[in-house]
């Protein structure tokens, strides 16, 4: 009997599986203790969060094994002096080993999957009285849009949703692929150009929750945020009746107006393009503090603050071609450099005539 095959014999196989049994609970243990994600504020939230409690009781053993036998085997047939020259044991197989490492991974995956499928269908599936939301992804800001019924879409750069009220967003992206998630539903899918990707939440909780884009798609990926808020029913009825609402500016008269089926409005409204942007443009509110358009991102320079004293020229140049000058403390590359073509002429003038008056006065 050579000295591998001994030392092999001699393997104390109990205290292994002692040892591993208890890493394997206090791994668990605080697996599970352990606080991975943020407030769920869904109905989807809780199945997945099940679902991954399960993987980490399915998968601490897993590493707890493997780890043990490689820790054990490198202490206990590692080479010792004098050795230098043999080799090891002829190794014919275990075909009973063999069986059962097959067999218990697969029982493992057959179990995950399952599992998996049942918490898929129950999270995607169909809702009575679903609001449907379109969202659009593009370097570096999320839109929202809200179809209404026999009228103008409400566009925020907020994402505002009524506390229970099942949504359906329907996801695409302008540019680059992109990757809608709100942490807090768990729920996120790729915005991918030329397709509409969806998906279903139902949130739980009021309150204000971050929009992330989770996929790298440019310089400005990280500053790619938006925030969800939650708000009840009443409140996001009243909201919603607000953004209908003509735009407050002092127009021609009161009423009268017909309605805005295919005539264009002759007035540019400077600041819902701000704010909104004209339907091609990315909103500049997505991105720059700006108080007489109601905006609040600090991911570009505030303009109220910026903007004291600069005339007409800057401004404009500073929308045309934003990487003339980088505005200090900022980073190029982030603030879209397609104002050119996505505002007409026009829209770019009345804009930059309303942040004269609104910011650099
Ligand atoms: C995706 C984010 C983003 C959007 C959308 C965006 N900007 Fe910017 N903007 C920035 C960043 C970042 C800077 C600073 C870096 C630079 O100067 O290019 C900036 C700079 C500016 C500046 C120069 C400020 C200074 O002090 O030099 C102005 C003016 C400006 N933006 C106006 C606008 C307007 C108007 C719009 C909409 C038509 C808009 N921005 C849309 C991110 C954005
Ligand atoms: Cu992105």
């Amino acid at each position: 009997m050579s000295e591998e095959t001994r030392r092999l014999e001699r393997t104390p196989i109990l205290p292994l599986v002692v040892i591993g049994v208890l890493a394997s609970a206090i791994g668990i243990a605080i697996g599970l203790v352990i606080d991975w994600f943020p407030t769920d504020a869904s109905i989807q939230a809780k199945p997945i969060d099940n679902l991954y409690d399960l993987m980490i009781i399915l998968s601490v053993p897993v590493f707890v094994v493997v780890t043990i036998i490689v820790l054990f085997s490198a202490w206990k047939f590692r080479m010792r002096p004098g050795e230098e020259q043999l080799d090891g044991p002829p190794i014919h197989g275990n075909t009973k080993l063999e069986v059962v490492w097959t067999a218990i991974p697969a029982l493992v995956l057959v179990v995950l999957c399952s599992y998996t499928y049942v918490v898929l269908t129950d999270i995607e599936e169909a809702q009575a009285n679903e609001m449907r939301i379109n969202v659009t992804g593009q370097q570096f800001a999320w839109s929202y849009e809200y179809p209404q019924a026999g009228g103008k879409p409400v566009r925020s750069t907020t994402l505002y949703l009524p506390k229970d009220r099942p949504v359906r967003f329907y996801v695409k992206a302008l540019d680059v692929l992109h990757d809608f998630w709100v942490p807090a539903f768990r729920m996120k899918v790729d915005a991918v150009p030329g397709i509409t990707t969806r998906y279903r939440v139902t949130p739980t909780r009021l309150g204000t929750y971050p929009v992330v884009c989770a996929e790298l798609c440019g310089l400005g990926h990280a500053v790619m945020r938006s925030t969800a808020k939650v708000v009840t029913p009443a409140d996001f009825d009243s909201w919603l009746a607000e953004q209908q609402a003509p735009a407050g500016g002092a127009d021609t008269g009161a009423g009268a107006s017909d309605g805005d089926k295919g005539t264009k409005a002759p007035e540019i409204d400077a600041k819902t393009i701000f704010a909104e942007g004209n339907g091609t443009s990315i909103a500049c509110g997505a991105c720059h503090t700006l108080a007489d358009a109601g905006t609040s991102s600090q991911t570009g320079p505030e303009l109220d603050k910026v903007l004291k004293g600069k005339d007409a020229d800057f401004i404009k140049t500073s929308i045309t071609d934003p990487e003339a000058e980088i505005a200090e403390g900022f980073q190029g590359g982030i603030m879209p450099k397609n104002y050119a073509d996505t505002l007409s002429p026009e829209e770019l003038d009345a804009l930059v005539k309303y942040l004269g008056e609104v910011a650099a006065k």
